[in-house]
């Protein structure tokens, strides 16, 4: 059933057996390199996707990474307040060079060094959701209680404020 995965894939396979969860990585032949590609690709609600977003401090130059439901939006000015300082997104050049990972590929986990990362609280309303598996193919599916263990559960999305969730 599982073919051979990529390298990139392997890769997060691995990592997430050193996690010691039992999730499987699947590559698909059709692209999972955007949420909406992904939940057509899965089957599931945009909603389901996990979006791995990674962002860039102005001042430090340092990465965060931002775990979001697939149909949410980050509010930059919520991860400012979060992470202290003024905050951007992140060029291609920048997500492969912290995460190890391409644009529509990038993983909660694998990355080439650790990661500060926020949880959107909106994922926790799922049972299970996908996220992606290292490359634009590969996804692997996980309770969002995983995800949660990975960095801080807050609310960063776009009206969580007033939305409640
Ligand atoms: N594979 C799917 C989820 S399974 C995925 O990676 N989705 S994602 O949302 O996490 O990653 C795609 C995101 O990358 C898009 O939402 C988009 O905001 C961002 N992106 C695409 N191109 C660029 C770019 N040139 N620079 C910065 N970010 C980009």
């Amino acid at each position: 059933m599982n073919r051979k995965l990529r390298r990139q894939a392997t890769r997060v396979q691995e990592a997430l057996q050193r996690l010691g969860q039992k999730l499987t990585v699947v590559e698909l032949a059709a692209s999972t390199r955007t949420a909406q590609d992904a939940a057509d690709a899965i089957g599931c609600p945009r909603g389901m996707i996990v979006k791995s977003l990674v962002f860039k401090t102005r001042k430090t130059a340092r990465p965060v990474l931002v775990l979001a439901s697939g149909d949410s939006r980050v509010d930059v000015r919520r991860l400012r307040t979060l992470v202290g300082e003024k905050i951007g997104r992140a060029n291609a050049a920048f997500v492969r060079e912290h995460t190890g990972f391409a644009i529509g590929g990038v993983a909660p986990v694998g990355h080439s060094a650790p990661l500060k990362t926020f949880v959107d609280r909106k994922l926790l309303q799922f049972t299970t959701v996908w996220a992606a598996a290292g490359t634009p193919y590969a996804v692997f599916s996980c309770s969002p209680e995983f995800l949660a263990t990975l960095g801080t559960v807050t609310d960063v999305r776009e009206d969580s404020s007033t939305s409640g969730g």
